[in-house]
């Protein structure tokens, strides 16, 4: 079993997503999200068809674990039966995940993601603009950009990290609020 610490981060991560609340997320919530996504960024039909195909195999994989609708305690449980089975392979699938989304949020594929890129997978996923900022803020910025794998790092420790003594910029932010 993860320990308290990391169970607590998974259900922060799961909070995210869950915008209406009600304990679980379904294909609808998907739907809708991806649209916002593609028509924020005005993917012309190409492009939005690839984007939408990446949110889709992100959500359906790494949040509903290829079901149509989980509960938060259905998340938990899938979480910690990988980490339990492989804690290696988990962390492993935690890169994975945090790859692909880092790399959708990269649209020009610089290496490199913008205030705006964030606040449109803020938007998309029903965040406010201004949260958004703080948020990207934790992020440590370079110039108002962070290169995708470090982003893309912070997010895996969160969902990986079991010692809680090691700094954690975004557990802060969730703690904040979103
Ligand atoms: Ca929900
Ligand atoms: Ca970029």
């Amino acid at each position: 079993m993860a320990n308290d610490f990391l169970v607590s981060k998974w259900k922060m991560w799961f909070s995210w997503f869950d915008h209406n609340k009600d304990g679980k997320v379904c294909r609808e919530d998907l739907e809708t999200s991806r649209n916002r996504f593609a028509n924020l960024h005005h993917f012309e039909a190409e492009r939005k068809k690839a984007a939408m195909a990446t949110y889709t195999l992100w959500w359906g994989e790494y949040l509903m674990w290829g079901k149509s609708e989980i509960t938060e305690a259905e998340f938990i449980e899938n979480q910690n039966k990988a980490f339990e089975d492989s804690k290696e392979e988990f962390v492993e699938r935690m890169n994975k995940n945090q790859d692909i989304v880092c790399n959708l949020l990269d649209t020009d594929g610089d290496g490199l993601i913008t205030e705006e890129d964030l606040l449109i997978m803020f938007q998309s996923t029903e965040h406010d603009e201004t949260v958004g900022k703080r948020w990207f803020n934790a992020h440590d910025p370079v110039d108002g950009k962070v290169p995708v794998k470090k982003m893309a790092d912070m997010w895996t420790q969160l969902l990986t990290e079991e010692d809680s003594s090691k700094p954690d910029a975004l557990v802060k932010q969730f703690q904040t609020g979103l």
